[in-house]
């Protein structure tokens, strides 16, 4: 054979290889045995040994990279990858129907109806229909490169199979593992005594960040297609269920149980059948989707805060099971609150086997006479922990009752119980070592000061060796400290080093969040950085400034205030600066005034920037940003494309104005 016979006996086995992915993975109906497929990949494989030069990123025998990576990329989302409302109940659902209905002015709207899988939302982007992206949400306007992880999954097509593919393709969708492959994965780990998964959702997302791909490629990941971001393609999109159909058709794959619905009786039959079946699905879901199907009726609705208005989660009431309470131990949080936790007899709710369960606080236990030796129903609902809900009485035998201790299990300090207040608490502070390792593990966690790699085990085995004692001894690690811990080695200190000195660049309220100051939370954190703007200020408030801002009530005010009036903790922020810890001014201007009370409203594409960008800076300006036009919209801001919002603005009389404009006006422009 010789190079040219060879290309065309290449270009053959890579056709007719996608060929039968697409009807393994789109079609489910394989039309060869799997040892006819293998022998077509072994034949390409050694094609390609033969012909090097003719080896293409594309090829599906190069789904998997060679060298792992040192840290994932940061992606930004061009549009927004947003959460979805819930609806918990039917009444919810009819007021969600009813809010459609009645602004879109019909009495039956056309949905779409498909199973919400519990996996990891994912954007690939396709340029010229080959694979070019992957990416994670993130924090949905920037999430990580996973792309080399993205590739190894099979059922992910490298190159859109048709003829009309379009220029550029962002598709969204869920990763997750079925059952089976869950099952596999931890027979596996188990033998080779590494980590089990706690449940199919974990084990997919450990799956998916894993730095070097060559180990994603080993895990049993699928992937479901559900939606379009950006696109630029010759077929216009004007359906859901017709934008999954060419998703289909281009070689992807999407959930099969999905359908067109109308009305919202037809929700609820969707609903119930799928609930019927959902113990029988190959693999997780934790309810249904609907969305409205008309393309345009979706761009009419718009948003409200980080979700579509258009769209909606039916989730399943939680699956609950019953099993026997064995024993009742504490675990001592960040603040030293005690949480009495239930161990069981182990027990599958859902396809996941569950041994632990929260109890809450001794309140609970004793409003639900929880006793151990008790037969209770577990319940367990997604991602949450699971609970304790009630004990089977006609059952009880032996049993013996709870009770709180009066010292700390772990550090043998008082315990008490502050009036008004449900939890019992630690008084060792720092002292304790469960206390002292939690706010680390807050301070490293990923919407604090985010350092990779820097998880529980690592945590516990720095405080061993006495390298670390508090937060500010991190930034103090060497590499040889590092290198020589347990199951260490020179790329992983690398590793750690890299990721702490990453994170020396944070933001003001990711700083005042990673501190742990009891009750202050993402929100809280967020509202002090925008109102004190420098340490300095917040360091020295009184309780009576923090009262006046939103969401901060007295009891938060005396944590912050407390909490500043720590030496020791004040000795850990210096610490902390010393080490080089940084963040940029808070973009909040003088302008705030101006534009308080005012609504605007963002629509098509922007040049400089992205809507969410645009919108950060109005609420940084203090303006309110919505996702349709109304009487009470002050200024429509426009780029290019900008569809019925830009018509019903001109309407009702309500100013539009350019990018360029906008920037003007909010004291930006070049
Ligand atoms: O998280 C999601 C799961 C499933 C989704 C979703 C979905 O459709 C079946 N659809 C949208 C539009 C979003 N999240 C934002």
């Amino acid at each position: 054979m010789n190079v040219k016979q060879a290309e065309k006996r290449v270009t053959e086995l890579r056709n007719l290889i996608n060929k039968h992915n697409y009807q393994y993975y789109v079609l489910d109906d394989p039309v060869v045995p799997d040892a006819e497929y293998d022998r077509l990949m072994s034949e390409l494989v050694q094609l390609e040994e033969e012909y090097p030069e003719l080896i293409a990123s594309d090829s599906p025998t190069q789904r998997v990279g060679a060298k792992p990576l040192s840290e994932f990329k940061e992606i930004k989302h061009t549009v927004p990858m947003l959460s979805l409302g819930n609806a918990f109940n039917e009444e919810e659902m009819q007021a969600f129907n009813k809010r459609i209905s009645e602004k879109l002015g019909t009495d039956e709207v056309i949905y779409s109806a498909e199973t919400k899988l519990d996996g990891l939302a994912v954007s690939i982007i396709y340029k010229e229909g080959k694979l070019f992206v992957a990416a994670t949400r993130g924090d949905g306007n920037v999430g990580e490169d996973i792309t080399l992880n993205v590739r190894t999954i099979q059922s992910v097509p490298l190159v859109l199979l048709g003829n009309d593919m379009p220029e550029y393709l962002e598709v969204r969708g869920e990763v997750f593992m079925t059952h089976k492959g869950f099952e596999v994965l931890n027979k596996k780990q188990k033998e080779k005594e590494e980590k089990l998964f706690a449940n199919p959702r974990n084990a997919a997302a450990g799956s998916l960040r894993q730095l070097d791909a060559r180990l994603t490629a080993e895990r049993p990941l699928s992937f479901y297609a559900y939606g379009v971001g950006e696109y630029k393609g010759k077929v216009k999109l004007q359906k859901h269920i017709q934008t999954l159909d060419l998703l289909k058709k281009w070689g992807l794959p999407v959930a099969p149980e999905t359908s067109e619905v109308n009305g919202l009786n037809a929700c609820f039959d969707y609903y119930k059948r799928i609930g019927e079946r959902r113990n029988h699905l190959a693999y997780e879901i934790d309810g249904v989707v609907f969305k409205v199907n008309d393309l345009d009726q979706q761009q009419e609705l718009g948003f409200v805060s980080r979700a579509p208005r258009w769209a909606i989660a039916y989730k399943f009431p939680p699956v609950e099971e019953i099993t026997q309470l064995l024993d009742i131990e504490i675990q001592v949080g960040r603040t030293g609150a005690l949480t009495p936790v239930a161990r069981l007899a182990p027990v599958k709710v859902a396809g996941v086997t569950i041994t632990n369960a929260t109890l809450h606080n001794l309140d609970e236990i004793k409003r639900k006479d929880v006793r151990i030796g008790d037969w209770v129903y577990i319940r367990r609902a997604g991602d949450v922990i699971p609970e304790v809900v009630r004990v089977i009485k006609e059952k009880r035998g032996k049993v013996i009752k709870f009770e709180m201790p009066s010292e700390c299990p772990v550090c043998g300090s008082d315990v008490e119980r502050i009036d008004g207040e449900a939890v019992y608490r630690c008084m060792g502070g720092l002292s304790c070592s469960a206390q002292n390792i939690q706010s680390i593990i807050h301070f490293a966690s990923r919407k604090a000061m985010n350092i990779d790699g820097l998880g529980e085990k690592l945590i516990i085995q720095l405080i061993e060796s006495n390298l670390v004692n508090n937060v500010a001894d991190l930034y103090q690690l060497k590499h040889e400290q590092l290198a020589e811990l347990d199951r260490m080695g020179t790329k992983s200190a690398e590793n750690i080093l890299q990721a702490l000195n990453k994170s020396r660049s944070t933001t003001f309220e990711r700083f005042i969040y990673a501190l742990g100051i009891r009750e202050v939370g993402e929100a809280t954190a967020r509202s002090l950085a925008r109102h004190f703007k420098a340490l300095e200020k917040l360091q020295y408030a009184q309780a009576e400034e923090l009262e006046t801002i939103s969401d901060i009530g007295p009891i938060v005010a005396h944590n912050i205030y407390s909490f500043f009036q720590q030496k020791h903790n004040l000795e850990i922020i210096q610490r902390l600066l010393d080490a080089k810890i940084t963040w940029d001014d808070i973009d909040v201007d003088d302008l705030s005034n101006e534009y308080a009370g005012m609504s605007f409203v963002l629509t098509g594409s922007l040049q400089s920037m992205s809507r969410e960008e645009a919108k950060q800076k109005l609420l940084n300006l203090g303006a309110k940003v919505s996702g349709s036009v109304s009487r009470n919209t002050s200024y429509l801001v426009y780029g290019e494309n900008p569809g019925s919002k830009f018509d019903k603005a001109s309407a009702l009389n309500i100013p539009t104005i350019t990018e360029d404009a906008f920037l003007e006006m909010i004291g930006e422009s070049k």
